[in-house]
């Protein structure tokens, strides 16, 4: 039995769960995994019977729980200091911590106007209030990430980071809502979007059987 489950909700929709699961493959640790449907009776009760904040993702590893996605995150990042998860300079390493809190604590209107659904291609739709304005603020993030420290590799701070995890359910959604952006985002999505995890992670989602009416626009 693996040392690590994940428990996650639906691959299609769930981008929270996206980014923990996303940090956990990136140590190439052995994890199980167990997937919640939500919005289904008794969606509730099982992911309580898992999380104290009854959302997920939830990470177990032995009797410990860690739920919260940017929790995960940093205890994977301190139990795998050779994954990289973090950037090892420092100046880098702020930045990239910066980012992916900014990604945690925002971007409301965008995460509210285009759910997170993988598998469909909803162009022109979710356009909100204030969701240019959060897309122009993202795309900035990642231009001043990639000029200030991508050098070494397609992501933003070169290899793939936790800031990566954070933001590639964004780039899930640029996609669906097919965003115009500028060369160097779009070189950014592009990226991601052949990152082998998020490709597998995207297999799965299409091969899910459920249908979430209050995510789908
Ligand atoms: N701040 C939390 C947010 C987690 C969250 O909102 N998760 C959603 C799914 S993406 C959830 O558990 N919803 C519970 C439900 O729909 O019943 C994190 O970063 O993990």
């Amino acid at each position: 039995m693996a040392d690590f489950t994940i428990i996650l909700g639906n691959k299609n929709y769930s981008s929270w769960s996206f980014r923990a699961w996303l940090a956990l493959k990136a140590t190439g640790a052995e994890f199980e995994e167990e997937v919640i449907p939500l919005d289904e009776t008794g969606t509730r009760d099982a992911i309580l019977r898992h999380s104290p904040s009854g959302r997920v993702p939830v990470l177990k590893h032995g009797a410990r729980t860690i739920w919260d996605s940017l929790a995960i995150c940093e205890y994977l990042a301190e139990l795998f200091p050779e994954a990289g998860l973090w950037p090892a300079d420092p100046a880098a390493r702020a930045m990239a911590r910066s980012v992916s809190a900014e990604m945690h604590a925002g971007f409301a209107a965008l995460r509210t106007s285009m759910p997170f659904n993988i598998r469909s291609s909803l162009p022109g739709k979710g356009k909100g209030d204030g969701v240019q304005g959060e897309v122009n603020r993202i795309a900035a993030i990642w231009r001043s990430c990639r000029e200030a420290h991508g050098a070494e590799g397609p992501y933003l701070f070169g290899n793939f980071t936790i800031a990566d995890a954070m933001y590639a359910p964004i780039v899930g959604r640029l996609i669906t809502y097919k965003i115009e952006l500028d060369e160097a985002s779009a070189a950014y999505c592009a990226a991601i979007a052949v990152y082998p995890a998020y490709a597998e992670w995207a297999a799965e989602a299409r091969n899910e059987p459920w249908i979430m009416p209050r995510e789908e626009i």
